[in-house]
């Protein structure tokens, strides 16, 4: 049986641990063997070093290394290389480790004991423990470190969510291994310039000096976001206001809505500091779904300037030449200038074969017209951790790669 711990986890254990690749295989887990201390020394004994790493419901896990093999007896036992460590808090990336301040009492030896790192700094249960009907084991250890060094001031209910109910418990032997490589990092597939406050405000400044050509009649250019349902259309709309106003701005609502929250064409003019506003719009529309209220008869209507500001849509509803509020004659001030597809980069894999289709048709009328399309990621966080660590790894991604 495989564990529950993940590559990306083991490579994070392998650096807290150091020296080189390591391979971790499961000696012992209290869902496959039962929670009790004879069971945690039947199969953890006299096995090296160890990792045992606790799951609870919240989504935390957490544990301790032991360099040295666990035993029935001996009490405390010296170990320089042992430390307890989190990895994850709540569901989201926390990493820390606490090595012990005390070498000499960082694990403790019992027969009735589970692994005990320090001065009970540590330990997942002693005894037996059942399972509770829903599937849970409310272990009767503790987490309360003191003997192993806490120098970033972590609560313990930062670490444990102030409870030992977990869902697994495992201990695997972490050997070294040539063979397990750090996941290596992939090449990116497209050089981006450095994200910073420098290349921020070079962008922004270029934004804010487009303008429409003069005599052509348009005053502001006209971007259309277009894409399916939660994609984080109107996020988008929101992040790009935000960075030009220099605060927090919520003018589009964002949610989740499993048939779209946006229900009706926004066009919103962006306005750099307390300064005029620039000469473009973002225009928010509807999201793409199952039931949803864009296709492509109004995205025709939409292109060609034919949609008011704050026009309602309505599911499964064609605009059509007689649909009341319409500009009759749109100049090309209404028109659409380029187009957006926004696509959470998160489920790209997982899109309905409806979706795809819809967008396939859309990408073909805007080309038709010569309008200018691109595709924008959003969700790029959710793809890993290390992609959330550094929003640049995402250019590095296979499943993102353009095809
Ligand atoms: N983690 C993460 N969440 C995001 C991102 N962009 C949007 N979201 C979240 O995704 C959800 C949907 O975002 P919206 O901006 O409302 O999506 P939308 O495409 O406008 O949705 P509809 O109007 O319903 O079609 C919200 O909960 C957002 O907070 C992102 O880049 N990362
Ligand atoms: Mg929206």
């Amino acid at each position: 049986m495989a564990g529950k711990l993940t590559k990306e986890h083991m490579n994070l254990l392998e650096s807290m641990i150091g020296c080189g690749p390591k391979s971790f295989k499961l000696l012992y887990s209290i869902t496959r063997d039962g929670c009790s201390a004879a069971e945690f020394h039947r199969k953890c004994d006299n096995q090296g070093p160890t990792v045992t790493v606790l799951y609870n419901p919240q989504g935390s896990v957490y544990g301790g290394y032991a360099g040295l093999s666990w035993k029935t007896d001996g009490g405390h036992a010296k170990d320089d290389t042992a430390f307890i460590f989190q990895l994850m808090f709540s569901g989201k990336r926390v990493v820390n480790t606490f090595r012990p301040n005390d070498a000499s009492k960082a694990l403790y030896f019992g027969s009735n004991r589970s692994a005990l790192f320090g001065n009970l700094d540590f330990e997942p249960f002693f005894g037996t423990i059942s399972m509770d009907k829903d599937g849970t084991f409310p272990l009767n250890g503790n987490l309360a470190l003191g003997t192993y060094q806490n120098s970033n001031n972590v609560s313990n209910d930062a670490i444990n969510n102030g409870s030992m109910v977990v869902t697994e418990m495992e201990v695997y032997a972490v050997s070294a291994d040539d063979a397990r490589t750090s996941t290596p990092k992939q090449k990116t597939w497209r050089k981006t310039p450095a994200l910073n406050e420098e290349y921020l405000s070079k962008m922004t400044e270029e934004l804010a000096a487009l303008t429409p050509p003069k005599g052509s009649g348009v005053t502001d250019f006209r971007l259309l976001i277009a894409g399916p349902i939660g994609a984080g259309k109107s996020s988008f709309v929101n992040t790009v206001m935000s960075a030009f106003a220099g605060r927090v701005m919520h003018k589009a609502v964002v949610g989740g809505s499993e048939n779209g929250l946006t229900n009706k064409y926004m066009s919103y003019p962006v306005r750099q500091g307390d300064g005029p506003c620039l000469h473009f719009r973002l225009c928010d529309t509807p999201g793409i779904g199952e039931h949803s209220a864009m296709d492509v008869v109004n995205l025709h209507f939409l292109l060609d300037g034919h949609i008011p500001n704050s026009f309602q849509f309505f599911p499964s509803h064609h605009v059509s030449i007689k649909t009341g509020g319409l500009i009759q004659q749109p100049t090309l001030s209404d028109e659409v200038h380029s187009v957006a597809f926004v696509l959470d980069a998160s489920t790209l894999s997982d899109m309905s074969p409806a979706v795809k289709i819809w967008l396939n048709d859309c990408k073909r009328i805007v080309q038709e017209k010569g309008i200018p399309l691109v595709v924008i990621l959003t969700q790029i966080d959710k793809l890993d951790e290390e992609v959330a660590d550094n929003l640049a790894d995402a250019f590095s991604r296979p499943d993102v790669k353009p095809r």
